[in-house]
């Protein structure tokens, strides 16, 4: 069997006019998506050097939602990129050693963007629509291979760029023909609409106005109080505790300890405050939610303000059943327990007797079924 060659590919419309383009785009959703991503790694770091701030509040809600939303737009991009270059593949390496040397270590170097892109547009993708389908940790591989992208796309550029400038300086449609098929600028214009409509279809689970035609958004205006639900009580296993007249949240501070009813709770001063749950799958919803500051809470035990909190559920296991608040988050004006969402009694899926809420902060934070504050 003979390995074909370039040539043997139509050429036609896989032109560097074409690649060029389409790579800018690339290049720009990933510039997108790494930033972004950046902020939600930061957002979820448990101690990091500089806390994540507190305002906007709608800030992680925007970032995040770019950040699915570059990354749901690369899919095609990347998809026609590879299809556009892959005759390359079948390039014979140059003769002189030191030539084939600069080839092999470009086809690493393009080895490892490949890769690392089409994993993380893979794994991304999965995590929006909630479904982990292996064993390692997604947030630490996919911040990993980030850089890797990252790292791939900078040699890529800096080798490619002459044939960058000539692509863009090519005309799109030097040999426009009537009836050979798809042209140049045809393709190009097919691609930014499988782009557009990759984004139009999902972004819905972030952006209200496009809730009726994003008909691949996972999660988009469902649920109690209009919110969606991320995990269930039955899920999470704390239906009978959530419910159990024994139910009590302890607020803990230099071995002073108070016990609280949801009652209790209620009977303190009511603060109504608008903020959203912003997932890092990428959905998000705005809420109206009543409650108790937390830092009312707080001042309960006599808690001095600058202090950090260790947050816990109810939820016996899981990643996400405690979590640790930031001083700064603490003791911010508009971070409640709530009490209500949309001004019903929260609902047992969103959290009773109480949640977390907190303004610029990653859903996966804001704890649901709280039990216990101990400030730390
Ligand atoms: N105890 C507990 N709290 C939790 C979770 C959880 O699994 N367990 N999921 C988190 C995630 S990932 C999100 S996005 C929000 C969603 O809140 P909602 O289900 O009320 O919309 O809750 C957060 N709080
Ligand atoms: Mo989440």
């Amino acid at each position: 069997m003979k390995l074909p060659a370039p040539e043997d590919f139509s050429d036609r419309v896989r032109a560097a006019a074409v690649t060029a383009r389409v790579g800018t785009w690339l290049g720009v959703c990933f510039v997108i998506a790494f930033g972004t991503g950046l902020i939600s790694h930061w957002a979820q770091q448990p101690d990091p050097a500089v806390t994540f701030p507190t305002w906007p509040a709608w800030g992680y809600r925007v970032s995040q939602g770019l950040h699915v939303a570059a990354g749901t737009a690369a899919v095609p991009l990347l998809l026609v990129k590879l299809w556009a270059v892959y005759p390359q593949l079948f390039r014979r390496p140059p003769r002189a050693a030191v030539a084939a040397l600069t080839d092999g270590l470009e086809r690493a170097s393009i080895g490892v963007l490949v890769s690392a892109s089409l994993f993380q547009l893979a794994t991304g993708l999965a995590n929006t629509a909630g479904w982990y389908p292996w064993p390692f940790s997604f947030r630490a591989t996919h911040f990993a291979v980030a850089w890797l992208a990252v790292g791939g796309l900078v040699v890529h550029l800096g080798v490619k760029l002459p044939r960058i400038r000539a692509g863009y300086a090519e005309r799109l449609e030097p040999d426009r023909a009537p009836g050979v098929g798809l042209s140049r600028r045809g393709l190009l214009r097919v691609t930014t609409l499988a782009s557009a409509a990759a984004v139009v279809t999902t972004a819905g689970a972030t952006v209200p106005w496009l809730r009726r035609v994003s008909v691949f958004a996972v999660r988009s205006g469902t649920g109690p109080a209009g919110v969606p639900v991320n995990k269930s009580a039955v899920a999470a296993g704390v239906l009978e505790a959530a419910t159990s007249p024994a139910y009590r949240l302890v607020v803990a501070y230099a071995g002073d300890e108070v016990a609280l009813t949801r009652g209790q709770l209620e009977a303190m001063p009511h603060r109504t405050r608008e903020l959203p749950i912003a997932c890092v799958e990428g959905w998000s919803a705005q809420g109206r939610w009543g409650g108790v500051r937390l830092r009312d809470v707080l001042d309960l035990v006599g808690a001095p303000p600058g202090r950090a909190v260790r947050v816990t559920s109810l939820q016996g296991k899981g990643p996400f059943r405690a979590t640790t608040l930031p001083a700064d988050f603490a003791d911010h004006e508009d971070t409640l327990l709530a009490l209500t969402l949309g001004g019903e009694p929260l609902d047992l899926d969103h959290g009773y007797p109480t949640r977390l809420i907190a303004p610029n902060r990653p859903g996966v934070l804001q704890t649901k079924w709280v039990c216990r504050l101990e400030v730390l």
